[in-house]
């Protein structure tokens, strides 16, 4: 049995807060066979309730979204400490505890302004600026360093910005590849609070949900690392844009940075070396910036969640 933690009603990071993604791990596993936690924070209530659904449901896989992210994290770096830094702590220790297998995603944000930024790699100097960044690389080292002492099954993916039609804004900065796509399709006007040639990488729920889980199914003996960069597209603001018209040729986007995003979003990667992941467990996205919008804005106009696949 799956059991993700986050709460779809509290800002748990992107991607606890996507039905679709629950939605997706229950069309793989069984309705019946995942389960959503408690949104972990780092007091022992949540902590004891956690313990309890993994062991009155025999969990096998901890798949922890819960964290703080980026930007929010920015604005309240106690509330994020203690969920992405303390919270972790008690998903680590009951994964040992209860000898389960456990997911932890990771992000672009987990790299900073000294880090090599086109493409960044894998393994690299990791100097992050935000508390979003230094809790994900702390997470990635913590959980490397009790799988080669205790055997954990630790398994960590360093997501993109993360697209689709229901997940809502959750205090990202990323979060105007989303927000874009609703304001197209109502007012025809974004105000995006990013520069026009803001790069970044990007990648549609569908894949980064099918990627997360092939990287679970994948055989241990094939896995030359515990964490991993994947990646489908980088694009900017413009860019997006651009496609957008190609089916709302109307569409209007007036640029006004925000200091702190704007700061944030130049200080990560501007695309993604997902080489190893290609090579050692076959990673390969479906969707690119065409598929992506097309897909985007007939599930927004059907009010649906987003197609696993591109249409062919
Ligand atoms: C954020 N969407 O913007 C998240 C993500 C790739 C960035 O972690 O903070």
């Amino acid at each position: 049995r799956v059991l993700i933690t986050g709460d779809i009603n509290i800002q748990s990071g992107n991607f606890a807060q996507s039905t679709q993604h629950l939605f997706l791990f229950r069309k793989q596993y069984g309705t019946e066979n995942v389960i959503l936690g408690p949104f972990v924070y780092a007091d022992v209530l949540d902590y004891r309730h956690l313990r309890e659904l993994i062991v009155n449901n025999r969990v096998t896989w901890l798949v922890h979204y819960s964290a703080l992210l980026s930007a929010v994290g920015e604005a309240n770096v106690a509330l994020a400490r203690k969920i992405n830094i303390t919270g972790l702590h008690n998903v680590l220790d009951l994964a040992l505890e209860n000898c389960l297998r456990l997911f932890v995603p990771s992000t672009i944000g987990a790299f900073g302004p000294s880090s090599p930024r086109d493409p960044a790699p894998d393994l690299c100097v990791q100097r992050p600026r935000t508390i979003y960044g230094v809790s994900k690389v702390h997470g990635e080292l913590m959980g490397e360093y009790l799988h080669h002492k205790y055997g954990l099954d630790f398994r960590c993916l360093r997501y993109p910005g993360v697209i689709s039609v229901n997940t809502p804004p959750g205090g990202g900065t990323t979060d105007y590849a989303v927000q874009i796509f609703h304001d197209a399709l109502s007012t025809g006007h974004h105000e995006c609070y990013l520069r026009a040639d803001t790069r970044l990488p990007m990648m549609h729920i569908s894949d980064c949900h099918r990627a997360t889980v092939e990287f679970m199914q994948a055989p241990e003996c094939q896995l030359s690392l515990r964490t991993y960069n994947i990646a489908a597209m980088s694009f900017t603001p413009e860019e997006v844009a651009q496609e957008i018209r190609k089916h709302l040729p109307h569409l209007t986007v007036t640029y006004n940075p925000d200091s702190v995003r704007q700061t944030i979003a130049d200080s990560w990667p501007v695309r993604f070396d997902d080489s190893n992941a290609r090579r050692d467990w076959g990673w390969a996205p479906a969707f690119g910036l065409e598929e992506l919008v097309s897909d985007m804005l007939i599930s927004i106009r059907e009010n649906k969640t987003n197609e696993a696949f591109p249409k062919s």
